[in-house]
């Protein structure tokens, strides 16, 4: 029999003793993530035969429509992670309050707090590209047996116990860290286990990619329309590839695995650009810090910005260190 790789089910139960304090919760909480996953994966390739597809109808916080698969992955997660008497909170996109879990005794007895995007990039879900699911976990401040309170939600990135993403492409796989480097594993889809595939994910330090929505070239602050201009010159390595998927999980993997930098900067139209500090920037800032990038909001790392709102945004950069390092030269000339 050919050598197995590890299941993300094993590696998890391996991993569990690095943890400071473990008590297996953790591991029950990344095991919800994992099974959720494979429901909302099943989901989503069968999408177009089953009417999921389109609008639900309601609109979210933001203003933004609501997919049909946005509704049915956000009540997955939710559902998965209440189950298991390990979190009090939960912050998603899709809800614009934060959600209080109390366990069978009606004490919120978890430890956890939670925040989710639960499907990233959906409008590319009605024409077939790549959607995903971001998370961050926290330890919550308040003690356990009180209600979960805000504070619990808006501390700074750097105290995530564990970030992560799944990502429904080609194959759908789960990458996450829980601050001792980053692993990557690949669903096999006809036996829904996900295998170790990818592990220890370092970022090239330099790469040749450059990911940003250029139809908003003109609204962009001047030092990274410079920047871009340096990305298109033909110099040295340059000019790089312009590759821009509009789905977070999927430029930021193929960034990680191929070198390159993300920029959604803020613009005159954005004023903190689009993407939301809590459950987009957060955990693939944690993610790409592991990983040996950078990510910052231009000016401090991300994962040291204090939130002030669950669903606030920051302009966020984030990719190879060379590349990131460059583009704050242009920001702070
Ligand atoms: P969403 O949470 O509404 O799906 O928006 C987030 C997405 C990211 O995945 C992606 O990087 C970005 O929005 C693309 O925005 P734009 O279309 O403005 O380039
Ligand atoms: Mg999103």
């Amino acid at each position: 029999m050919p050598h197995q790789k590890s299941t993300l089910g094993e590696f998890i139960i391996k991993n569990q003793s690095s943890f400071t304090y473990s008590t297996g919760e953790l591991s029950s909480l990344l095991n919800a993530l994992r099974l959720a996953a494979k429901v909302v994966n099943h989901e989503v390739n069968k999408a177009g035969l089953v009417d999921l597809f389109g609008d639900s109808g309601d609109v979210n916080v933001q203003g933004e429509q609501q997919q049909k698969l946005d509704v049915f992955a956000n009540k997955t997660f939710i559902q998965s992670l209440k189950n298991r008497n390990i979190v009090c909170g939960i912050v998603s996109e899709e809800n614009d309050e934060f959600i209080t879990i109390k366990g069978q005794d009606k004490e919120s007895n978890g430890k956890y707090v939670v925040l989710m995007d639960p499907l990233d990039g959906s409008s590319n879900i009605d024409v077939n590209v790549s959607v995903g699911t971001i998370f961050s976990i926290f330890r919550r401040i308040t003690p356990v047996g009180t209600p979960v309170e805000e504070k619990d939600f808006l501390q700074p990135g750097r105290a995530q116990v564990a970030a992560g993403y799944v990502f429904y492409g080609t194959s759908t796989m789960l990458v996450y860290t829980t601050g001792d480097g980053v692993n990557g594993f690949t669903l096999n889809p006809a036996i829904g286990t996900f295998y170790l595939s990818h592990p220890n994910i370092k970022i090239p330090k330099n790469g040749s990619i450059y990911s940003v929505n250029e139809g908003n070239y003109s609204h962009f602050p001047d030092s990274v329309k410079k920047y871009i201009k340096y990305c298109q010159e033909i110099e040295d390595d340059r000019p790089y590839s312009q590759r821009y998927i509009g789905s977070l999980v999927s430029d930021f993997h193929r960034n990680m695995l191929k070198g390159g930098i993300y920029l959604y900067p803020n613009s005159t139209v954005n004023a903190d650009g689009k993407l939301r500090l809590l459950y987009e920037c957060n955990p693939m800032a944690f993610l790409a810090e592991q990983a040996g990038g950078i990510a910052t909001d231009g000016q401090v790392d991300i994962l040291d910005v204090v939130p002030t709102n669950i669903h606030e945004r920051a302009p966020f950069y984030c990719g190879s260190s060379s590349m990131v390092k460059k583009l704050l030269e242009f920001i702070h000339k």
